[in-house]
């Protein structure tokens, strides 16, 4: 690229030479994309530029992430195609063009905020080095679809030349207990020929009975064979069972690996970790730290118990699963039950939540919340405190633990070292991504983020995870232009700590895209009349259409227009009062509809956090400044979670919308419960919704940077609506066939249940653990994280 990037720029030298000064007169020292294509384009109205598609000069005006300005130098980080980087600098007299390394890119970032660093050399973080012999995807399309590539690659390795495959398979069947109970095979299949002549005996022992039959009848015939329960619950799927181990020995596929391991009974116990916030059943959305985590987390276990049971009983065992969600006990609970040691989970036969409460530096326990930002400390004591609680609980450790955020991630991390577990990372939102130079100017940012602990706690975690699962692609990956949030771990600095020349690859097979769902029991389609909770009707009327509401502001003047609603925590993230704001300065949008905001408080001074009040005296002052009583009805209030529902619907009834308007939304929801619900969607395009929408088909995505737009868009389909009535039908259905296609809970937890099992089959087998990694990991806590960590501790 950079041969014929210095013929172009030959070429075009007078434009080059432009360009370059326009950027230095930006007076800035770091530029980011959309302002070095802004740049681009008013001097191209201007003077005559290289032709879009035969250069590379303007090629790389299009792929270019970020700008530093070191006179004379302007040094690039370019991203030709997601995941790949290149970085090289351009002299700005004399046009030369130079290739930089990461090292050296990242360096000249470091010495524009910390000059003093022109000669040090920080430690680098390079993960790369330990990742040489391991098979990698190529294609940005594979990317997020790890486990078929895994089990191509590893199943020819495993099976090809000596056999030693079929040795490691029959050793891992051997493995297989529950409760002190042998399963599959039993001590007197001795080896693999051993097993070939077990299968043979059986197919022929089972071959004239009945495919019915339960298990309980032919399990002693087969026990003397060697084969013990968990082949499955009748002969017909003993069998099967049979048929494909057989299939498997003969011609191994990664197919019949999939399917053979999609039987045997691996999974029956889990640790699912969420230390921060309140987490409880009731009352603790809208506390601090608190929201769609929980919503996950609930929805998750109810669904994974189900898969876990049902996949038990087809295998003929009659095991209660154990799902166990650990969370710290806040003995200043607020009301909530977060000091409780223990609690069932509603909807569940078994799952519970553990409360295990951080200690301080002698022992004692935290009793009020603590921030996300601030845990860091505590996690390390809570995780040797867990592990022995655990053990307790399950008697023994657990079959997989998952981790949930930063923190939940770093205790899964180290528990699943010290058990031997397989370990799964989900990370619902990485903040690196949500703040602008989170990284850089980390030590402007530490009194109230302490981002140096979490950032280290992150990439020691996503590398340690056996399988990470995303809500979305561009979670992982970004977009053709947009980072993603692993991605953003791939290189980057905070100066005066250390720089990271590669922190992650998202091209690595442990990513895999698994999207959570909406609870089908509480949020379905307004059309369903024969399910909706008619009762709380008169309750949401008053609600949104009522007289003033003691915890709201404003009353709806003119009932029958159509309500635009929203509902989300008051975070400056989710830009609630952006959208009031765009809403309020579109006089059209005001006469064609509504504003329903469910969101924070009215009150300030019933919120703790600092955010949240700023955000609340700002919506007060829109309130105010734009005269929005009569057409804005705020609520701050927290609707649980079967009123939510039915209050989707219900606006829904009135040929309302949702619209989801945050700066940068990481999954989102709340857009997939308003489209189950049938109302039409329009949310941000920067995170989850960009894939959960198809724009103009299941709903519309609309830019927060351009509040004037959005609005416009609104204006548009309430005008189309009225011409054209159908329209809000075909649109309310797409969502809602959307939604029913893509994000289910059962579709989730099938999933998640077939990663569990084939990352522990090959965590089994072969060296996925990657112990080298392991141990530089460990190093990397020990040395970076727990001094860093220790002083938050006062
Ligand atoms: N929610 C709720 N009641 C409220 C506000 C929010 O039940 O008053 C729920 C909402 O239905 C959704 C979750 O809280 O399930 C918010 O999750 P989302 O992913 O939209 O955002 P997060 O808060 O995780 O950033
Ligand atoms: C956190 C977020 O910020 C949301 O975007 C997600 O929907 C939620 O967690 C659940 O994963």
């Amino acid at each position: 690229m950079l041969e014929i990037l210095r013929e172009n720029i030959t070429q075009h030298r007078e434009f080059t030479y432009l360009l370059l000064r326009r950027y230095q007169n930006l007076g800035r020292a770091f530029v980011l994309r959309s302002d070095l294509q802004d740049a681009f384009r008013e001097l191209e109205a201007e003077h005559d530029a290289p032709p879009p598609d035969t250069s590379t000069l303007t090629q790389m005006v299009e792929d270019v992430q970020e700008a530093v300005i070191t006179p004379p130098w302007v040094a690039f980080s370019v991203r030709p195609r997601v995941g790949r980087w290149v970085y090289l600098r351009i002299h700005a007299d004399e046009l030369a063009v130079e290739p930089l390394s990461v090292s050296e890119f990242l360096g000249s970032k470091e010495r524009m905020v910390a000059p003093h660093l022109e000669e040090d050399r920080p430690l680098e973080f390079d993960i790369g080095a330990f990742q040489r012999n391991f098979p990698n995807m190529r294609e940005a399309r594979s990317i997020g679809q790890g486990v078929e590539f895994l089990n191509r690659k590893l199943s020819s390795q495993l099976f090809d030349g000596q056999g030693q495959g079929f040795d490691k398979l029959f050793q891992f069947l051997r493995e297989h207990r529950c409760n002190g109970q042998q399963l599959m095979i039993n001590d007197r299949v001795r080896d693999v020929d051993g097993l070939r002549r077990a299968i043979r005996a059986a197919e022929k022992a089972l071959a004239r009975k009945d495919r019915q039959t339960p298990w309980a009848e032919v399990a002693h015939a087969l026990q003397d064979l060697g084969l013990e329960a968990g082949w499955g619950k009748d002969v017909g799927r003993v069998i099967e069972s049979l048929q494909l181990l057989s299939e498997l020995l003969e011609a191994p596929s990664p197919k019949t690996l999939e399917h053979f391991l999609a039987r045997i009974p691996m999974i029956f116990s889990m640790l699912i970790l969420s230390p921060h916030g309140f987490f409880g059943q009731s009352n603790v959305l809208g506390l601090p730290d608190t929201g769609g985590q929980v919503v996950y987390i609930l929805d998750q276990v109810r669904a994974l118990e189900r898969e876990m049971h049902d996949r038990l009983a087809e295998q003929g065992l009659d095991i209660q699963p154990r799902i166990l969600v650990v969370t710290r006990l806040i003995p200043e609970a607020r009301g909530t039950t977060c000091d409780q040691p223990e609690e069932m989970i509603s909807g569940t036969q078994n799952a519970k939540i553990l409360r295990v409460p951080f200690r301080g530096r002698d022992g004692e326990v935290v009793p009020q919340w603590t921030s996300r930002f601030e845990i860091w400390p505590y996690l390390e004591r809570f995780t040797n405190d867990v592990e022995t609680r655990v053990r307790a609980e399950l008697g023994g450790r657990p079959d997989l633990i998952v981790g949930n955020y930063s923190d939940g991630n770093l205790v899964a991390t180290l528990l699943s070292a010290r058990m031997h577990v397989t370990q799964c990372n989900i990370a619902h939102a990485l903040e690196k991504t949500k703040y602008l130079y989170s990284d850089l100017y980390w030590k402007e940012n530490e009194e109230h983020y302490h981002f140096s602990c979490q950032f280290t706690a992150d990439l020691i975690a996503m590398n340690a995870a056996d399988f990470i699962i995303t809500s979305t692609y561009q979670e992982i990956a970004g977009t053709d232009h947009a980072i993603g949030q692993y991605e953003s771990y791939g290189s980057f600095t905070m100066p005066d700590m250390y720089r990271v020349v590669n922190g992650i690859d998202v091209f690595d097979p442990r990513f895999n895209i698994v999207s959570p769902g909406a609870d089908s029991e509480v949020y379905f389609s307004h059309q369903k009349g024969e399910r909706r909770m008619k009762g709380l009707h008169e309750e949401l009327h008053e609600m949104v259409f009522g007289g003033p509401h003691p915890e709201g502001r404003g009353v709806l003047a003119e009932p029958d227009k159509p309500v635009i609603f929203t509902m989300a925590r008051l975070d400056r993230i989710k830009n609630i009062t952006g959208l009031v704001s765009w809403y309020a300065a579109n006089p059209e949008l005001r006469k064609r509809a509504n504003l329903v905001v469910v969101a924070g408080y009215t009150d300030a001074s019933r919120s703790s956090d600092r955010e949240e009040q700023e955000q609340i005296a700002h919506m007060h002052h829109l309130f105010d400044e734009y005269g929005l009583e009569d057409q804005v009805r705020w609520l701050g209030v927290r609707l649980d979670k079967v009123l939510c529902g039915e209050l989707y619907r219900y606006i829904a009834d009135h040929r309302g919308v949702f619209v989801q308007p945050a700066l940068f939304e990481a999954f989102g929801l709340t857009v997939i419960e308003a489209m189950v619900s049938g109302l039409p969607t329009f949310a941000t395009l920067y995170g989850g919704p960009l894939e959960i929408i198809e724009h103009g088909h299941s709903g519309y995505h609309i830019d927060p940077n351009h509040g004037d737009e959005a609005a416009e868009i609104l204006v548009e389909f309430f005008t189309r609506c009225e011409s054209d009535p159908g329209h809000w039908n075909r649109i309310s259905q797409a969502g809602m066939d959307r939604v029913e296609a893509r994000y289910t809970w059962k579709l989730y937890a099938e999933r998640m249940m077939t990663l569990s099992r084939i990352y522990g089959f090959w965590k089994y087998v072969t060296n996925l653990e990657r112990a080298e990694t392991r141990r530089y990991l460990e190093m990397f806590y020990a040395l970076q994280y727990r001094p860093l960590a220790a002083r938050l501790e006062h």
